[in-house]
Order: structure tokens, then C-alpha cells, then sequence
């Protein structure tokens, strides 16, 4: 299995996360949809990142939909042998809180994974809202990089800017919300997509757009963010090379 895009897309390392927390074996190809648009296009024609090549060699594009198939291929580990290189699992979603802190690369015992998503209906929704508001923010976040980036500066269009950035913030108030109610993980004892894609979009947008969003409005979130990357898995996952969270 390859996943095809680079980690500084939120959407990629969410998947890459949950592919390390899962003990899914795969091949990162870090290309860029715009650097590398040539060998992109070769993979998936329509450049968009995520891609995931299944070993099957079905090509599959949007990061949520990539992340049903992989917890659906995580279900079933007989199509899937773990990746004895890995980290166990288990670190990221059983230990407590502190021992999330603690956890290194390299502890190994595999034995069985625990689904991202959990299984009451009641959590599962919750958790459905909570990816709702992260993807959201990643999408508001990258609109604005688009708008800065990519558009010539007397074609930028500031009402529109605050719109998306209005967008952005609410957004993050609600996701402030929910980790303000809790002091463990966002549904419940476990980490679960919620908080891979929350905290996620937080050091995304903390990292490509520093200046839109007052980070000192958000402690609980950073604080959520703190312990998800100080896990195996996230830092797996480095946004780039040599790059720290922002705290
Ligand atoms: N909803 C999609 C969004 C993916 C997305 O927008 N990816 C960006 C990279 S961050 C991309 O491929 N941009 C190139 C383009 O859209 O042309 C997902 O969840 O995967």
C-alpha cells in the first residue's frame, strides 16, 4: 500500500497517523501536488492528495474516504499482516495520559489493533462532529493559503478572506469547546480520529497560516495537541523534516 502526498497536507498526515496507529504496513511517496505534478499525475491524473494505492492496486483519493478503507482493512488482518516495524498500537490507546508522554519508538509487543472510530452510536457521532469541525478548519485554513499563495495579490478579495477566516475561527471555538469538557481524549478514554484530525488541522494551521488564529484563545486544545504529539504514531508523522509542534 502507498500513500502519496506530503505530511505538511493535514489531510495526508491524518492519514498517516491512523495508519500508524492502526500498525498498518505502507509506503509514504511524499510528492507534491504542485512540485511534482508530473509523477503525481502518473499515480492519480486528477493530483490530489491524499492518494492511497491499495495493494490490490485500486487508487483511492479523499483522506476520509482512504480512512474507511483503512479501517475496514484494519478489521480484517488477515488481508493485512501487521508491520512488525511498527509501533505497537497499544501505546498510543491504551496507556494513561502520562504514559502517552512517555512513550518511545521502539517498545513492540503487537498484538491486537483498537478501531479509530469508536463503537457506541452515541460516541461515533460525536466523533463524526468533532472530524466535521477539524476538517473543516483544515479546509478554511488551506482556502486562505490558496488566497495568499496562489492568487495574484490585486485579485485577493478581503471580504471573502474574513469570511473563510470567521469560518476558521469558529471552528476552533468549538473544537476549544469539546476539549475543554474533557481531561482525557475527546470521545472518551481513547484516542480516536477526533483527535487525530483535530489536532491535526490545530498544528496545521498553527504552521502554515501563524498569524490568523490567537493561539493563547485555545489552551485545552493545545494542551490535547501536546499529548497526541508527543505519541509514537504523530511523531511518526513530522509535518516536515525537523519540525517541532508548536506548543
Ligand atoms: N477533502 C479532501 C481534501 C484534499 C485536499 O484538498 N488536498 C490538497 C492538498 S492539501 C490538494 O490535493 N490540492 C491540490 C488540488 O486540489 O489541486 C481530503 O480530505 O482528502
Amino acid at each position: 500500500m502507498q500513500l502519496v502526498g506530503m505530511l505538511d497536507s493535514p489531510y495526508v498526515r491524518r492519514v498517516a497517523i491512523s495508519l500508524h496507529s492502526l500498525n498498518l504496513a505502507f509506503e509514504h511517496l511524499p510528492l507534491s501536488v504542485f512540485r511534482n505534478m508530473g509523477e503525481f499525475s502518473e499515480i492519480n491524473p486528477l493530483i490530489k492528495a491524499p492518494t492511497l494505492v491499495c495493494d490490490t492496486g485500486e487508487v483511492l483519493m479523499d483522506s476520509t474516504l482512504i480512512l474507511s478503507y483503512i479501517d475496514k482493512l484494519a478489521e480484517s488482518p488477515e488481508d493485512n499482516p501487521a508491520d512488525s516495524t511498527q509501533d505497537n498500537p497499544l501505546d498510543n490507546l491504551l496507556d494513561s495520559p502520562v504514559d502517552n508522554l512517555l512513550d518511545s519508538p521502539g517498545s513492540n509487543s503487537m498484538s491486537k489493533t483498537q478501531p479509530l472510530m469508536p463503537q457506541t452510536i452515541s460516541d461515533y457521532a460525536s466523533a463524526l462532529r468533532l472530524i466535521g469541525l477539524g476538517l473543516h478548519a483544515c479546509d478554511k485554513t488551506v482556502q486562505l493559503i490558496y488566497e495568499k499563495d496562489l492568487r495574484p495579490v490585486d485579485k485577493q478579495h478581503q471580504p471573502w478572506k474574513d469570511r473563510v477566516l470567521t469560518q476558521l475561527t469558529a471552528a476552533y471555538d468549538a473544537l476549544e469547546a469539546s476539549a475543554a469538557e474533557t481531561s482525557d481524549w475527546l470521545v472518551g478514554s481513547k484516542l480516536t480520529q477526533a483527535d487525530i484530525t483535530a489536532c491535526v488541522a490545530w498544528q496545521f494551521t498553527l504552521f502554515a497560516m501563524p498569524d490568523v488564529i490567537a493561539a493563547g484563545r485555545y489552551p485545552a486544545l493545545a494542551a490535547l495537541s501536546r499529548r497526541a504529539e508527543a505519541l509514537s504514531a504523530f511523531r511518526q508523522a513530522p509535518l516536515e523534516e525537523n519540525w517541532q509542534p508548536a506548543k
